[in-house]
């Protein structure tokens, strides 16, 4: 019976493990949502708590009849410029799926929201399991530091094997000793 849940344990640690590299899916603003913050600051402090990684995806929960969520450039982010979004997801939740590394910006296009705080910006960066193959004749992302990202990538991806196979070779000592 002890061997039993041994056993168990040690297949729940491998599972964890394995789960590392999986994409997550973050709710923007936590428990608040997607709205009027209480403090100018919120998604800011929301974005800064968490490491964002292609394959992720933001969900954004709101009250669509007054809200909603638009990707735009710097510029307007910084501007809160609703004029000229890439494009404006008004369905709550809404899921928006970070494909490529670089920077991110939303905002509410609800007059006055965006200026009361309601925008995001995020910066997106290749997982340590490998980057992701761009489409011949794609722009690189817009980010200064893509050579020092990749090269962290494969280091990360190399000791991520070694840690695979080392945690196995624990692993599979450990089964033949129950076992034998
Ligand atoms: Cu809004």
């Amino acid at each position: 019976m002890a061997d039993a849940k041994i056993t168990a344990c040690l297949l729940g640690v491998v599972v964890a493990f394995l789960s590392c590299a999986e994409a997550t899916n973050y709710t923007v603003g936590g428990s608040e949502g997607w709205n009027i913050p209480s403090s100018a600051g919120a998604y800011s402090d929301w974005a800064s708590q968490h490491t964002f990684e292609v394959g992720d995806v933001l969900v954004f929960d709101f009250d669509s009849s007054n809200n909603d969520v638009a990707d735009v450039t710097k510029e307007d982010y910084d501007a809160c410029n609703t004029d000229s979004p890439f494009t404006v997801l008004s369905t709550s939740p809404a899921n928006y799926s970070l494909d490529t590394a670089g920077d991110y910006y939303f905002l509410c296009t609800t007059a006055g929201h965006c200026s009361q705080g309601q925008k995001l910006a995020i910066t997106v960066t290749e997982p340590p399991s490998g980057p992701t193959s761009s489409p011949p004749g794609s722009p690189p992302p817009p980010s200064p530091t893509t050579g020092a990202t990749t090269s962290l990538s494969s280091v990360s991806s190399s000791l991520g094997v070694a840690r695979l196979v080392l945690l196995m070779s624990i692993l599979m000592g450990l089964l033949s000793q129950l076992f034998s």
